[in-house]
C-alpha cells in the first residue's frame, strides 16, 4: 500500500525520476530567460518565494544552503512551481559524482551543476547519469565573484567550456558579472549548448547585458528573495530581458 501511494504521488507531481523514464515534460525551457537562485535556508521561506515568483521564472536553482537546511525532500515541493536545478558544483571522482547525481535526479531535479575542472572522466560520468534519468548537466566554466577569474583564467575557462561541449553537457555556467567572458565562452561552445549566468543584481551584473552577450538564462537570487516585493523584482528583470529573447 505504502509503495503504491508513493508512486501515485510521484506521477501526479511528475518529479521523482527513475532510470529510463521519459521526463521530457519536466525539462525546463526558455520562456522568461530567468532562473531564481533560492538560497534561503528554511522550507517555509523557500516555498513562499517559489509561490510568489514561480510562474515568472523558467527554473529554481537550489544548492547547499537550502538542501542542508531542509533535506532533498524540498525538491519535490519546489518542483510544483518550476523545474529545479541542483547547484551542487559536483567535483569528485567519477564514482562519487555518479552517486551524487543519482540522488539529485531521483529527488526530481531537472538539472545539476557540476565542476568541469575535475576532468573529462568525472564530467562524463555526470552526463551519463543525467542521460539515464532524462536530466541535464551544466558545467561551471568561470565563476562570477571577484576572485572567480583567479584560477578560472581565460585559458582554463575556455578549455572547460570546450570540454563541456565534447562531453555532451547541456550547457555551461558563465559569469553575468563579466559579459565579455560570456561572449567569449559563447564563441567557444557555439549555438548548441546553453549558458546560464549567475551574478545579476546583488553581484552587480546586468540582466540585459548578459543576455546580449549570449546567455540563455540569467540567474538572480538575493535581489529577488530579499526584496520587500520579490514578485515585483522578478517582474523587473523579466521586463528588462523580454525584448532580447
Ligand atoms: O559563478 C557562480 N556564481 C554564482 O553566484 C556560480 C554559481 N552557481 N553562483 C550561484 O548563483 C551562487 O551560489 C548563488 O546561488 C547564485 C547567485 O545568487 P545571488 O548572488 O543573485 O544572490
Amino acid at each position: 500500500m505504502k509503495k503504491a501511494g508513493k508512486t501515485k504521488r510521484r506521477e501526479k507531481l511528475k518529479v521523482g525520476r527513475t532510470k529510463g523514464e521519459d521526463m521530457s515534460e519536466n525539462v525546463f525551457e526558455r520562456k522568461s530567460g530567468m532562473i531564481l537562485a533560492l538560497d534561503v535556508t528554511d522550507e517555509a521561506s523557500a516555498l513562499e518565494v517559489a509561490a510568489a515568483v514561480g510562474d515568472l521564472v523558467d527554473a529554481v536553482k537550489i544548492g547547499y544552503p537550502l538542501v542542508l537546511g531542509t533535506g532533498l525532500s524540498v525538491v519535490s515541493k519546489l518542483a510544483k512551481y518550476a523545474p529545479v536545478i541542483a547547484d551542487f558544483k559536483v567535483a569528485d571522482i567519477p564514482n562519487t559524482n555518479r552517486l551524487i547525481c543519482e540522488h539529485v535526479f531521483k529527488a526530481g531535479c531537472a538539472a545539476v551543476i557540476v565542476q568541469g575542472f575535475t576532468g573529462p572522466d568525472s564530467l562524463a560520468e555526470c552526463v551519463k547519469t543525467a542521460n539515464e534519468y532524462g536530466g541535464k548537466v551544466f558545467a561551471v566554466a568561470e565563476m562570477s565573484h571577484p576572485g572567480g577569474d583567479h584560477f578560472f583564467d581565460d585559458r582554463v575557462s575556455k578549455e572547460i567550456a570546450a570540454l563541456a561541449k565534447k562531453s555532451g553537457a547541456f550547457g555551461i555556467v558563465a559569469p553575468a558579472t563579466r559579459p565579455d567572458r560570456v561572449k567569449e565562452l559563447r564563441a567557444v561552445i557555439g549555438g548548441e549548448l546553453k549558458i546560464i549566468s549567475p551574478g545579476v543584481g546583488s553581484q552587480g551584473g546586468s540582466a540585459a547585458d548578459t543576455i546580449k552577450a549570449g546567455a540563455d538564462w540569467v540567474i538572480a537570487g538575493r535581489s529577488i528573495y530579499n526584496a520587500k516585493d520579490p514578485r515585483g523584482e522578478a517582474q523587473k528583470i523579466k521586463t528588462e530581458i523580454e525584448k532580447l529573447i
